[in-house]
């Protein structure tokens, strides 16, 4: 049995931590060469690793017996997310974002046990926004904000034809996925289709989870990231009364590296909002 684990002073311990990383960050912005990944628009910086060493160091220190999982020393077919204690860390969520300048990089730095995300951090420095959340104790934005902020105007339940969706195109730009997604994108906004109010991309899966959890998208749909850039938004999220299910129809608690997310504000009708979200995606994401 696990002896107790203090969630609030890894909170605390992860909000210092972020900070020190949004310190890195923003002082190589605008200044750092970029390589690809999988391909041309999977990027990577120098300062993506550079980040995730001074959080991995601190983290060992401080944590010696828990582990650790970063997007930059993630090694597919290996990597596995256990049940021990472990910080789900995507040192720069938004690389692209960082690469072009684009204030909608952050930090994201998750603790989950038994796989369960129960603390998360997601900060970003340019715009000086720190989203914190504990399970059992809400989620803030900068400490005194509880989250969500924004409350849908009264009586209204949440549907696709009043809401804002959160999407992003994601690195796979051709095959089953892409048509996939596309397909979808169509069928949600066009005038015979549901006719959503917008989408918007923030280019960072841990951005877009926390604007669902402020109130400020209504959901967010995505296939193809992974544990570490849903992790701390996860937690963030669940405590402002959303909540993440499958991006795929049917699947109502997926593992946090499941891949395949739909991210849903709390409040009246988020139940139907999912199963008529998932009605609209036209074949199933694999990742
Ligand atoms: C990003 C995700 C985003 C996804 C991008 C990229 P990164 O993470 O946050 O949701 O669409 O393709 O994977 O690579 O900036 O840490």
């Amino acid at each position: 049995m696990e002896p107790s684990i203090d969630l609030n002073e890894i909170r605390d311990f992860l909000v210092e931590l972020a900070k020190q990383a949004g310190e890195l960050i923003t002082s190589k912005t605008g200044q750092t060469t970029y390589d690809d990944k999988a391909n041309s628009v999977d990027l990577v910086t120098e300062t993506d690793a550079a980040v995730e060493k001074l959080v991995a160091t601190k983290c060992n220190e401080k944590y010696p017996h828990f582990e650790f999982m970063g997007e930059e020393s993630y090694v597919p077919g290996v990597t596995k997310l256990s049940d021990k204690p472990t910080f789900v860390v995507d040192p720069i969520d938004g690389t692209t974002n960082f690469i072009h300048s684009f204030p909608f990089s952050c930090t994201s730095l998750g603790f989950a046990i038994n796989r369960e995300p129960v603390v998360g951090v997601v900060y970003n420095p340019f715009l000086n926004l720190m989203y914190t959340g504990i399970q059992g104790q809400g989620s803030f934005l900068n400490g005194t904000h509880k989250l969500p902020l924004r409350q849908p105007p009264a009586g209204t339940k949440l549907t696709l034809q009043n809401a804002l969706i959160g999407i992003e195109w994601g690195t796979q730009r051709s095959g089953v996925n892409y048509q996939v997604k596309t397909d979808t994108f169509k069928k949600l906004a066009a005038e015979d289709g549901k006719m959503v109010h917008g989408f918007r991309s923030l280019g960072s899966a841990a951005m877009n989870i926390c604007a669902v959890a402020a109130g400020q998208l209504d959901a967010y749909w995505e296939g193809g990231c992974y544990a570490w850039d849903v992790c701390a938004g996860w937690v963030i999220l669940a405590e402002a009364g959303g909540r993440i299910v499958g991006g795929n129809p049917g699947l109502w608690e997926p593992a946090v590296d499941q891949r395949i997310y739909l991210a849903v504000r709390g409040g009246d009708g988020c139940e139907q909002f999912v199963e008529d979200f998932w009605d609209c995606i036209e074949g199933r994401l694999e990742y």
